[in-house]
């Protein structure tokens, strides 16, 4: 298809502002200019490094995008501590994780909380990646595509197919709105035990299918897809070579510029 591969730094809770700085300018030096050009590279800071993150990325013009790793379902409000879609969308940020296992386990996020937050961030023009995945339990109850079909289908609820599928379809620079989805099974988030890619793939063709049955198939095949889970310069070639992986979620890996970029160079 001609969705466009993207590749994804989940920073997590690592990153002073100035830390940040740092990383972006160091990335802007390591990732090849055509790289860009094929893939596209997003890094997704914790909220206090956002601004200046922008402020690096749209003064120096680089083509590195960036977004968020939250949001709160509401739009403003008494919600002391939260952040919203517009706020996000007034920074540039291009993509928000919701739902990520982090999230869901440690913060009691569930699949009706996850969908409404991607629905803050459509209205908002901020495109979710939500994140779905097993655990270890499940994948070894080998219950693990349903488990996934389902949570998928229910951190979708009340989307519809315009708002999955977006305009333009494949993603550009992500303003052509659509979600993107990402596949994280819990048992291999930072753990260093990556999927096997037909494990990898296996799942994601299955979240494709699902989307098709909901959405349509053209839909289906706008979505990008990613795997997420202890993702290595050495294991991206297998992982997206799957057919329905379109690219990588990457935590611990994307906090080394030298990693992060060959990861990037792998992809493009
Ligand atoms: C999964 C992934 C990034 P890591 O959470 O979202 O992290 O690559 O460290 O397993």
């Amino acid at each position: 298809g001609d969705r466009r591969t993207l590749i994804a730094g989940n920073w997590k809770m690592h990153m002073t502002h100035l830390d940040a700085i740092g990383l972006v300018q160091k990335l802007a030096f390591t990732v090849p200019g055509p790289v860009l050009d094929t893939a596209e590279v997003v890094v997704l800071p914790p909220f206090t490094a956002l601004r200046s993150v922008q402020t690096l990325v749209t003064g120096d013009k680089l083509s590195v995008g960036f977004g968020a790793q939250d949001l709160s379902a509401h739009d403003s409000g008494a919600y002391t501590g939260e952040v919203s879609g517009a706020m996000l969308a007034a920074l540039a940020c291009q993509y928000v994780t919701v739902g990520h296992s982090e999230r869901r386990a440690l913060h009691a996020e569930d699949d009706a909380v996850v969908a409404a937050k991607a629905q803050a961030a459509l209205r908002h023009g901020v495109v979710p990646i939500v994140c779905v995945g097993e655990g270890l339990d499940v994948r070894k109850a080998e219950a693990h595509v349903a488990f996934c079909t389902d949570q998928l289908d229910a951190s979708l609820e009340g989307l519809t197919a315009e708002q999955v599928g977006g305009v333009g379809h494949g993603g550009g620079a992500g303003f052509g709105g659509g979600i993107v989805i990402a596949y994280e099974p819990v048992w291999a988030i930072g753990t260093g035990e990556v999927a096997t890619p037909e494990d990898a793939q296996e799942v994601c063709g299955a979240l494709r299918s699902r989307l098709a049955e909901r959405f349509g198939p053209e839909t289906a095949a706008s979505v990008r897809i990613l795997y997420g889970g202890s993702v290595k310069a050495a294991s991206t070639a297998g992982i997206l070579a799957g057919p329905d992986i379109d690219g990588a979620l990457v935590g611990g890996a994307s906090l080394d510029a030298d990693e992060f970029a060959q990861i990037c160079r792998i992809a493009a």
